[in-house]
């Protein structure tokens, strides 16, 4: 009698964590942040989570695109939708990284591709947000800290819902494009991170989706359902060899080698 107690509360607690497993894993909003190219000899692309960086004062520039990410729960990515954001874009300095540039939102300072809000999250009543140091390290970030007001915010809508038409598993939609000027690199330490991220409005109308064709959801940052990609992390990393240095190295072991085996043959000769 015990026993089977026992295993009743053994069976309850696995059914109780497998429901809990299939609610997590119902992703909802995901706002997507991705660096896509860069620019200049000191600025590399790890891939679009992390960038290399290395000390110079020759500058360079990091292109990023925000995404909303939808999930519904169905397995099909063409009945979810998207329709409205608000957000801010901030490069914050963590673990003794001090990687400085202001953020663009405009094509005015060069870059192949348009920066800004982008088409359909572009309509009556959109902003491409304030650029304004929002946390006090001396370069410009992107939006506002008041959650009060929509006055600085990167406000993207469109004029209705859209409807996922691509193709993959999981319904992606292109918000806003912006890039960091790094006007002058100087991360003080080999290692040293800053973290590009996005964060959003905390009010209930900021954001607005639809999940497997139903009706539409409608949340601010903290709800539960609205998450947020890790930071893009540049990375201060140790000045790399130049290629030619690393061939020339290659090729002169290569031939101590075969020096050595030359002076063996004759030695055993
Ligand atoms: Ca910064
Ligand atoms: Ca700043
Ligand atoms: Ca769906």
């Amino acid at each position: 009698m015990k026993s089977s107690f026992h295993i009743c509360i053994v069976c309850c607690a696995v059914l109780f964590s497998a429901i809990s497993t299939t609610q997590s894993a119902s992703a909802d909003l995901l706002l997507d942040l991705r660096a896509i190219s860069v620019s200049g000899t000191d600025v590399s692309l790890v891939n679009s989570k992390s960038v290399n960086v290395t000390n110079s004062s020759g500058g360079g520039m990091i292109d990023f695109e925000l995404y909303a990410v939808v999930n519904g729960t169905d397995g099909s990515a063409l009945n979810e939708g998207f329709q409205t954001y608000t957000a801010r874009l901030v490069s914050r300095n963590t673990t003794g990284g001090a990687v400085l540039g202001d953020l663009l939102n405009s094509d005015s300072t060069g870059g192949a591709l348009p920066r800004g809000l982008l088409s359909p999250f572009n309509s009556a009543g959109s902003a491409a947000g304030a650029l304004q140091d929002l946390d006090a390290d001396t370069d410009l970030d992107l939006g506002s800290l008041n959650d009060g007001s929509f006055s600085s915010w990167i406000g993207g809508r469109a004029a209705s819902m859209q409807p996922y038409s691509g193709g993959g598993s999981s319904a992606e939609f292109l918000l806003y494009r912006f890039s960091m000027n790094l006007a002058d690199i100087q991360a003080p330490a080999i290692g040293a991170t800053t973290d590009v991220v996005v964060e959003g409005r905390d009010i209930a109308t900021a954001f607005l989706w639809q999940e497997d064709g139903g009706a539409s959801i409608q949340a601010g940052a903290s709800d539960s359902r609205v998450s947020f990609s890790p930071a893009v992390v540049i990375t201060n990393v140790s000045p790399i060899p130049e290629p030619s240095s690393v061939a020339l190295a290659l090729v002169g072991s290569a031939m101590l080698g075969i020096a050595i085996r030359r002076r063996n043959r004759l030695a055993q000769g």
